[in-house]
């Protein structure tokens, strides 16, 4: 299986990319925080088309903020840190309307950010599921605790029915990739403490600097 490793999605990798993503000084890296939300967007990629509406708004989402990673100041945007700073000290930011930054760094990672956040709850749902729970219902679930507040009728209409032709548990388990569903419940136990270290820590910047509700 060597040869096909690295096309197909493998839950490790991603936990490696937001493991990676930390800094001692818990800062959180872009460029690997980026790189992680490329894994999901993988894993979700091969669960068919009638999601490439979502891997869309992420794949787009992830550009810009590569190209901010790969621009001239790209040395501004190494930690999510240090992007608000400047992004904030140079007024790049549209803080209460959409104006002449609707692309700012800080308002993109903000939809990942909440985007993660669903992924956190989701995940916990999973790794505690039994065999009869629906992954379609534990995703509506986290979606509406979530996401969801922040997304028109349309979208949330369109996700919902985009939840309902997921596979159900174990052809879910098999495409994460890691091994028998034992195996999965331990990895996520793994998963879970450090996505949620990396989210809590960009919910308290964001928290410190009034940007959880970018335009
Ligand atoms: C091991 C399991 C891993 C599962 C991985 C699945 C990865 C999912 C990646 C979802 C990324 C979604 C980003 C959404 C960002 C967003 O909220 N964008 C909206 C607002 O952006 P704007 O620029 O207009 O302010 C935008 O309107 C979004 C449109 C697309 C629809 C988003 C629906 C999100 C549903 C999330 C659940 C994904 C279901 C995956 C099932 C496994």
């Amino acid at each position: 299986p060597v040869a096909s490793e690295d096309q197909r999605f493998c839950l490790r990798e991603v936990l490696d990319t937001f493991r990676l993503s930390l800094s001692e000084k818990k800062e959180v890296y872009l460029e690997h925080y980026v790189a992680g939300w490329r894994g999901l967007v993988k894993f979700l990629n091969s669960l068919g088309s009638v999601f490439s509406f979502i891997s869309k708004d992420a794949v787009n989402k992830i550009q810009i903020l590569v190209s901010y990673l790969n621009g001239e100041n790209g040395s501004q945007y190494v930690t999510v840190q240090s992007m608000v700073k400047y992004e904030l000290e140079n007024d790049f930011v549209d803080q209460t309307k959409r104006g002449s930054h609707p692309e700012s760094g800080c308002r993109t990672l903000l939809r990942l950010h909440r985007a993660l956040r669903w992924l956190e709850l989701f995940l916990e749902r999973l790794r505690t599921s039994t065999e009869d729970s629906k992954t379609s219902v534990m995703c509506a679930e986290a979606y509406n605790e979530s996401l969801a507040q922040y997304h028109p009728w349309v979208i949330r209409k369109a996700a919902g029915m985009a939840f309902c032709v997921l596979p159900g548990r174990s052809a879910f388990f098999e495409v994460m990739n890691v091994g028998p569903p034992e195996q999965v419940v331990a990895m996520l136990g793994e998963a879970l403490p450090l996505i949620s270290e990396v989210y809590q820590i960009t919910e308290d910047l964001y928290t410190q600097h009034n940007l959880l509700n970018l335009p």
